[in-house]
Formats: C-alpha cells, sequence, structure tokens
C-alpha cells in the first residue's frame, strides 16, 4: 500500500494506525501547496480530490477520505481491535467519534490556517473549536482513549487535536484533553509516526 501524505496534516492519522498495525506501507510526501508526485505528474492524476490521506491498494485503486481508509486499515488486523467488530454498539461509537472529528472539529481548524478568511471568520471558528474542545475534555475526565483502548478514533482525534499548537488556543485551559494528548503522543507507534513527518526530533 502507498499513503499519500503531507506532513502535519490528517493524513498523519492513516499513518499512525498504519505504524500501529504494523502494515507494510510505503509514503508519498507530497507539499503543502503544489502536491506533485514523485515522477512529476500532478497528484490529482491520480487523485482527482487533490487532496491527502489517499491509501494505494494493492490492486492499484484509490481510496480516500481519512474515515473510510482508517476503517479499512483497522479491518486488514481485525485482532488488534483498533476498531471494534462489526455491528457491535461499540464499532458506531467509533464512527460517531470520527464522523465528529472530522465534520465538527478538523474541518473548522482551517480558517485559522489559510489566507482569506475574515478576522469574525477565524474568531467564529476559533470559538466553535473551543466549544467542542471543552465537550471532548469532559468525555476524556474517566477514560484513557475514545473507547476500550486506542483505536482508530483516537489517530484521527490526536492528529486535529494536535493542530492547536499553530493555534492561539491554550489548551491547558482543558487538563483531560492536555493529558490525553501527552499520552497518545507517547505511544511508541504514534512518535515514530511524528518523527518520520519530522513533526518531533
Ligand atoms: N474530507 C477529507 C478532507 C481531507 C483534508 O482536509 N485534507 C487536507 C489536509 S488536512 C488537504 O489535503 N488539503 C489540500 C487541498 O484541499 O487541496 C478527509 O476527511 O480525508
Amino acid at each position: 500500500m502507498k499513503l499519500y501524505a503531507t506532513p502535519g496534516t490528517a493524513s498523519l492519522a492513516p499513518h499512525i494506525i498504519l505504524r500501529e498495525a504494523a502494515l507494510p506501507f510505503e509514503t508519498v510526501r507530497l507539499g503543502v501547496k503544489a502536491k506533485v508526485l514523485p515522477d512529476g505528474r500532478p497528484f490529482t492524476s491520480i487523485c482527482p480530490k487533490g487532496y491527502v490521506p489517499a491509501l494505494e491498494l494493492d490492486d492499484g485503486s484509490i481510496l480516500t477520505e481519512g474515515p473510510a481508509i482508517l476503517l479499512y486499515l483497522a479491518d486488514l488486523r481485525p485482532e488488534l481491535g483498533l476498531a471494534p467488530v462489526h455491528g457491535t454498539m461499540a464499532r458506531y461509537r467509533t464512527i460517531e467519534w470520527l464522523s465528529f472529528t472530522a465534520s465538527e472539529l478538523h474541518k473548522s481548524y482551517t480558517p485559522l490556517f489559510v489566507r482569506g478568511p475574515s478576522d469574525d471568520w477565524k474568531a467564529a471558528a476559533q470559538a466553535s473549536i473551543e466549544r467542542r474542545l471543552a465537550w471532548i475534555d469532559m468525555e476524556l475526565t474517566d477514560r484513557e482513549y475514545l473507547g476500550e483502548h486506542f483505536g482508530v478514533a483516537d489517530a484521527y482525534l490526536f492528529t486535529v487535536l494536535n493542530w492547536t499548537q499553530f493555534t492561539l488556543i491554550p489548551i491547558d485551559r482543558w487538563p483531560s484533553l492536555e493529558a490525553y494528548l501527552r499520552r497518545v503522543a507517547a505511544r511508541p507507534a504514534v512518535r515514530a509516526a511524528l518523527r518520520a513527518d519530522g513533526l518531533i526530533q
């Protein structure tokens, strides 16, 4: 498999799961702005959506959308429990978290990182993120991970929460959230992914 990835972006989540599951993969690194393949073709020639993460499967087909990629990878190694078994309530809870992270959190960060949005828009995005962080902090009060143990929803939530350090949002306002970030960041596979992406030394 090939993971098309841009360091520091949402592609960190499947990168973490590939390493947690010890699956064989190679990474194709793309720039933040110019997404050009190593052979010079535009990334859109193989992935018309033009964004990461994208996973090239062994049959050459491309799977996109972070939550779909994460569940696909977890299901390749079901014995590891990175996603709960099909048909269980725990599986739906995982999908609930993935969906929340994608639609309520991930995209709220975008106005904080790109040029163009007005100050009002940025302030509204930040206020929305802060409301979500306060709720997540409450949810994490008495648990280590989102499910019974570390899984795909944690990889995605960690990836997005990790962007908070590049904003003016003071994460130490939410102690359970801060502790959760430290806990996930300490996992060997997460450290390896962060290191490979140049995000830590
Ligand atoms: N809906 C996509 C969104 C992925 C996404 O927002 N990717 C960003 C990086 S965090 C990206 O590659 N943006 C570049 C672009 O849209 O051109 C998913 O859930 O995977």
